[in-house]
């Protein structure tokens, strides 16, 4: 017999006090481990209401399989208000982030072919492959500047510039020079807006920012001057693209995303302005922690990095200068990425607005819900993943057992954009660096992380790079 929705357990009839609650628990760092508490005390479902956000919280694999049959045509995440108020403040569109309906869908048919097709990989592959040899020869460099030959340093800052010049020469087809001794100011700026509107974005998850721009509160006017600093590069990069596309000169080299959708002329160019700012906002940081906890594993782990580094010089060898047969042969650095993503996701939930009546763990869910899915929870449950504490490359390599546990990017026709980017810009950075040196870590102790809107480390992560 299925119970009804309103004996959910969980806090939900008082959303202003389990606001307070939530403030008092340091909530808008935390959100993370406090859905671990409350699965600890609810079990494997639990509805909240915190301030306005209204929401029923799962965990296991077959309750997400659940969840992603119920999200209908239209799949529809939990609405920023705080990115789409600024859209709408700055009168400015929004892209396939913020979309929804037939709006969302039309943009995001489009863009799939010029951004997550497997087609794209040979255009994308060679691009990411040059940035990595770049950021291995700057590290050398820095290595040579020490005297010392090691270079021990919280490598966020470099991570930040590879990433942002990865996906930004996929998406305008040129390089940024981020990884030359000088950069542009600009670019650093944009890098440090990126940070500060994720930072800026969580508390407005529970306070709406209507309120807080009537209140002239400085969240709202530190996000307002992100996004501005955010869209002020980007335009500058597409319009520096758009003038060039206007000269007559023509080659079959891969002209970027960008070009392309232009070229393409099948979205409007505001369209294509909005969901070009998106990806290049959304291609720093997300991959650049990703990369500095994989290595902060790695310098933990240094068997594993020493099974990996055979790996990586096998499939070298056996595919012979072909770049992307040699991305088929690395199922140990997949799995190494996809174990990272399990303990340190970028997304602390999955969230699906339902479209239809469902049944999770015997209660009634009416359709509209908003049901999420505890993604960071999930990753450290044992009985989803057996000793969860435990960093396990080869868990993955047992495909059988991997069902709706994989979602680090999310699932369905909705899910991440910039996945295809993101792993093979990951995979190419490993490969790099596991080709040329050795990473290793001081002293053992645990980096806790806080919740920024997206996972991050808690303090700095300090490594020791060593050349081979
Ligand atoms: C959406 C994760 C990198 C652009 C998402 C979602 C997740 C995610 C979980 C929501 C998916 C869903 O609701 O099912 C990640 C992770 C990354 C990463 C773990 C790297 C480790 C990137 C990169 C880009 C990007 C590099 C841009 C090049 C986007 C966009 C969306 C999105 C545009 C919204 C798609 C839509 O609403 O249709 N990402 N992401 N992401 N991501 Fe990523
Ligand atoms: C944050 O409770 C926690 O990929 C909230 O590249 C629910 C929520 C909703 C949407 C999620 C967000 C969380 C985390 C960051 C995500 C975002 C959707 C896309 C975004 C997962 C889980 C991200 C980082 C995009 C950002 C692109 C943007 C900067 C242009």
């Amino acid at each position: 017999l299925v119970r009804p929705f309103h004996e959910i357990p969980g806090l939900w009839k008082n959303g202003a006090a389990n606001l307070y609650a939530f403030w008092k628990q340091d909530g808008f760092k935390n959100l993370h481990h406090i859905m671990v508490n409350n699965f600890n005390k609810f079990g494997p479902i639990y509805r909240e209401k915190i301030g306005y956000y209204d929401s029923v919280n799962i965990i296991k694999p077959v309750d997400a399989a659940t969840l992603f049959r119920a999200e209908g045509y239209y799949p529809k995440r939990l609405r920023v208000e705080a990115w789409t108020s600024y859209r709408d403040y700055r009168n400015r569109k929004y892209g396939v982030l913020l979309k929804d309906g037939e709006d969302w869908r039309s943009n995001r048919v489009i863009l799939n072919k010029e951004v997550i097709s497997p087609k794209m990989l040979g255009n994308f592959a060679p691009l990411l492959d040059e940035v990595g040899q770049d950021f291995v020869a700057r590290i050398h460099k820095k290595i040579e500047r020490s005297g010392q030959n090691k270079w021990t340093t919280d490598l966020s800052q470099e991570l930040f510039k590879y990433a942002l010049e990865s996906v930004g020469s996929v998406l305008y087809g040129e390089r940024l020079g981020l990884l030359l001794d000088y950069i542009d100011p600009e670019a650093q700026h944009f890098i440090d807006c990126i940070t500060l509107m994720f930072k800026t974005t969580s508390p407005m998850l529970y306070i709406p920012p209507a309120l807080l721009r009537t209140l002239g509160a400085k969240v709202w006017r530190d996000h307002v001057q992100a996004w501005d600093g955010i869209f002020g590069q980007a335009d500058r990069c597409i319009q520096n693209i758009y003038r060039k596309l206007k000269e007559p000169v023509q080659s079959d080299k891969y002209p970027g995303v960008l070009a392309s959708l232009l070229m393409l002329d099948k979205l409007s160019i505001e369209d294509i302005k909005a969901s070009v700012t998106e990806l290049m906002a959304g291609g720093v940081d997300t991959t650049s922690i990703t990369l500095l906890w994989t290595l902060y594993e790695l310098a933990r782990h240094p068997a594993l990095q020493e099974e990996l580094r055979a790996e990586v010089v096998t499939a070298r060898a056996q595919s012979q200068g072909d770049l992307l047969g040699m991305l088929k042969r690395i199922p140990l650095l997949k799995g190494a990425l996809k174990e990272t993503l399990r303990l340190h996701p970028v997304a602390v939930s999955l969230q699906r607005y339902i479209t239809e009546d469902i049944a999770i763990q015997n209660y009634h869910i009416p359709s509209g819900t908003l049901v999420q899915l505890g993604l960071f929870a999930m990753g450290r449950d044992p009985s989803v993943f057996p000793r969860p504490e435990q960093y396990q490359p080869s868990r993955w390599l047992r495909t059988e057992n991997n069902y709706f546990r994989s979602l680090g990017f999310g699932f369905g026709p909705r899910q991440c954009l910039g996945r295809r980017i993101a792993e093979t810009e990951m995979q190419l950075f490993l490969i790099h660096m596991l080709e040329n040196f050795r990473v290793e870590k001081q002293r053992h102790v645990e980096v806790r992380s806080t919740f920024q809107l997206i996972v991050l480390p808690e303090t700095p992560i300090i490594l020791t790079i060593k050349p081979l």
